[in-house]
């Protein structure tokens, strides 16, 4: 039985932007809300990636929320792809502007989420050993936030400094005059390295897998063009939730293997020239299409070839899988750092390092000595934040055996067994395949119109039917199977975590697709779900 002394509407799992817009919504429908976070702050992602170099990889005036016209008008970008410190100050400011603080209580960890039938309600169990009950438990706890920290031999051996990308001190780290190891070559990895470089006495770089990165051109906003959107923010917005990643940029729908050659290399040199993640939109058959993907894997790796002096090195850092399998990285002078004298690439052909040592780290038989390793070794994508905390459903299921072979939820909102439990971008949904502040405010609305549609009808219970949920899974796993971007080892499919299942995760349908299906959802009074 709950021991708890004041039940709550709703209690919402972490307070970055998924949890501050559900306490927002959810508030401003009269509901008592409580957020639980572990941060000191609000921000998550943000709040924890405080690496040098740490940037969003969606343009600035598409990465923020369009639920206040007041907010999108008032807040000033001041680059293309805001760093992390203004993204965090942005979070600060919706906190503040929205008087949210008040409900959210920081340094506090959840540790178990138990559903009480009797009482129809899920009792939220903290690290302290303090418990709150409610009726409808929100996960906000973001699909990467769960920093993955590798299991390599002699770790805790070492005798100098260790960090993690995910997990960066708040007072910031001087590698001035310290021979650095890097391990990892991701998105943080690529991000940070450039300035790591500039820092340190010597830089080593422990690539297991080579990536390809798009240059971000990043720059100063120019306020005209700011002003030029804030005329027409609702325009923008618009198109972008009409495209699959529900981002405005040109997506060219021919397929490269129309084009002549001619055509081809100046398509490829238009978007490497206008950078970023548009890439990707250059041909519409670059991720159904080995052939096309090999046309535009050749375009970077020749870019690749002309920035890198060394021949070695640059063969070495060119990929050789699928582009766009992986996230694609958006770099700032990340092939050039490798013309530096102070920074050497070892590349660990595929395996993990093999040892961490008192002096530094072991890769193919031989010893690097650093004083400090960072590991940019990325997150439990997805999944990993959930599963940490002890989640258990009706009839005392948990959480972690349900999911033991895959994760499986209906629609990555509700989840078969586990009554009242929400979850924001869940594993199912596009979530990280699309923007994400777009996609949190649809699931973040879905949910909060759910809640007000069961209070409004005098009901109290909602969970996903297990067939409506098997007909999704089965759903998510066969449009994955269209693209090329289920066939490498990413943390889209958990191959980056040992013995983590191996299935793509997010919805592959695109945005339109999905939302239209959510909506039909509720239309037809949440139909796959049984309420009462
Ligand atoms: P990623 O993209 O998961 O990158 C992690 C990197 O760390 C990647 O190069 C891994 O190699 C490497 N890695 C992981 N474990 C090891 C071990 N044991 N030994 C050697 N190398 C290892 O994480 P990021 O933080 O960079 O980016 C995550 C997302 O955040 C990114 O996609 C953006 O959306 C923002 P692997 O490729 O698995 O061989």
């Amino acid at each position: 039985m709950a021991d708890h002394t004041r039940p709550f509407d709703a209690v919402i799992v972490g307070a970055g932007f998924a949890g501050m817009y559900m306490l927002y919504r959810l508030r401003g429908m009269g509901f008592s809300v409580r957020v639980f976070e572990a941060g000191s702050g609000v921000g998550g992602t943000w709040y924890w990636n405080r690496y040098p170099g740490a940037r969003c990889d969606v343009e600035s005036m598409q990465y923020s929320y369009q639920f206040s016209e007041e907010l999108q008008q008032e807040w000033v970008w001041s680059e293309r792809y805001s760093p992390q410190p203004e993204i965090l100050r942005y979070a600060n400011h919706v906190a503040d502007r929205f008087d949210l603080r008040r409900d959210i209580r920081f340094d506090t960890r959840v540790h178990s989420a138990a559903f009480d039938e009797a009482a129809n309600c899920w009792v939220v169990e903290m690290g302290d050993g303090e418990r709150v009950s409610a009726t409808h438990c929100i996960m906000a706890t973001g699909c990467l936030s769960s920093a993955n920290m590798p299991r390599i031999p002699g770790i805790d051996s070492f005798e100098g400094a260790t960090y993690h990308t995910g997990r960066w001190p708040h007072e910031g780290v001087d590698f001035s005059g310290k021979r650095v190891g890097v391990i990892g070559t991701g998105s943080s990895a690529i991000q940070s390295i450039p300035l790591i470089a500039e820092e340190a006495a010597h830089l080593y770089v422990f690539q297991r897998t080579p990536n390809y990165a798009i240059p971000a051109h990043n720059q100063k906003l120019d306020p005209e063009y700011q002003a030029a959107i804030k005329a027409d923010y609702a325009g923008l917005r618009a198109r972008a939730k009409a495209t699959i990643p529900g981002l405005d940029f040109n997506f060219n729908m021919a397929s490269a293997l129309s084009v002549s050659e001619e055509e081809r290399q100046r398509e490829f040199e238009a978007r490497w020239a206008y950078g970023g993640l548009p890439f990707i939109g250059v041909f519409g058959d670059l991720l159904l299409d080995q052939r096309a993907n090999d046309l535009a894997a050749e375009f970077v790796r020749g870019k690749i070839r002309d920035i890198v002096h060394d021949p070695d090195t640059a063969e070495m850092l060119s990929p050789t899988n699928v582009i766009g399998c992986k996230r694609l990285c958006v770099d700032t002078g990340y092939w050039a750092t490798f013309n530096r004298p102070n920074v050497t690439l070892i590349d660990v052909g595929g395996e993990p390092v093999e040892a961490i040592i008192p002096a530094g780290i072991r890769a193919k038989g031989q010893e690097y000595a650093v004083d400090a390793i960072v590991f940019a070794t990325g997150f439990d994508a997805m999944t990993g934040a959930l599963l940490k905390i002890d989640i258990t459903g009706a009839g005392g299921r948990r959480l972690t055996d349900k999911w033991r072979e895959a994760p499986k939820t209906y629609l990555g909102l509700g989840i078969a067994g586990f009554p009242n439990l929400f979850t924001i971008t869940g594993p199912g949904s596009p979530s990280v395949l699309t923007n994400m502040l777009p996609s949190i405010e649809q699931h973040v609305e879905w949910i909060a119109d759910c809640i007000f549609y069961l209070r409004d009808q005098g009901l109290n219970r909602i969970e996903a039917a297990a067939e409506a949920e098997e007909s999704w899974v089965a759903h998510v796993r066969e449009v994955a199977g269209f693209s090329l971007r289920s066939t490498c080892s990413s943390w889209y499919v958990g191959a980056n975590v040992p013995g983590k299942p191996r299935v793509f995760m997010p919805y592959i349908g695109g945005f339109p697709a999905y939302v239209q299906k959510c909506d039909a959802v509720a239309a037809n009074r949440y139909e796959g779900f049984t309420i009462g």
